[in-house]
């Protein structure tokens, strides 16, 4: 069984998509194990996202972050990092695929950073280390 850390990005939440994005989780199969709103402080965001310090997108991808509630969660199933990054679709919502998070619910706005609903671990590696950060309570 694997695990994989969730977050529903500041847009999602400001949008009311909490529940629209949890239903495509769970109706896929896979199980919410553990989950809460919070607020991110930009300690945990450079922890986070440090494999993308000092490209373009950084700074507004942590102020875009820090600009409201976030939702994390730990989802576990076979294949769960590969499966839910599937149901998320591509970074860039425009051209996501239609029928996955970021496709159906998400475009451009024009911003310096894609605002994209979700994110999802991309790895072994980086699950691990996510859930370290959002959720030290589960190690
Ligand atoms: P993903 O979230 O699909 O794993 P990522 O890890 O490469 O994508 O990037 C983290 C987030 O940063 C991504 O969800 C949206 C934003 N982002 C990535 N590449 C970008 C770019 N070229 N321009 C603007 N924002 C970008
Ligand atoms: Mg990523």
């Amino acid at each position: 069984m694997q695990r994989t850390l969730v977050l529903i990005k500041p847009d999602g939440v400001k949008r009311r998509l909490i529940g629209e994005i949890i239903a495509r989780i769970e109706r896929k199969g896979y199980e919410v194990v553990a989950l809460k709103t919070m607020r991110a402080d930009r300690a945990i965001l450079e922890q986070h996202y440090g494999e993308h310090k000092g490209k373009p997108f950084y700074e507004p991808l942590l102020e875009f972050m820090l600009s409201g509630p976030i939702v994390a969660m730990v989802v576990e199933g076979q294949r769960v990092i590969e499966g839910f990054r599937s149901i998320a679709g591509a970074t860039d919502p425009t051209v996501a695929a239609p029928g996955s998070i970021r496709g159906d619910l998400a475009r451009d706005q024009g911003t310096k950073v894609v605002q994209n609903l979700v994110h999802g671990s991309d790895s072994e590696e980086s699950a691990a280390r996510e859930m370290g950060i959002f959720f030290p309570e589960l190690r």
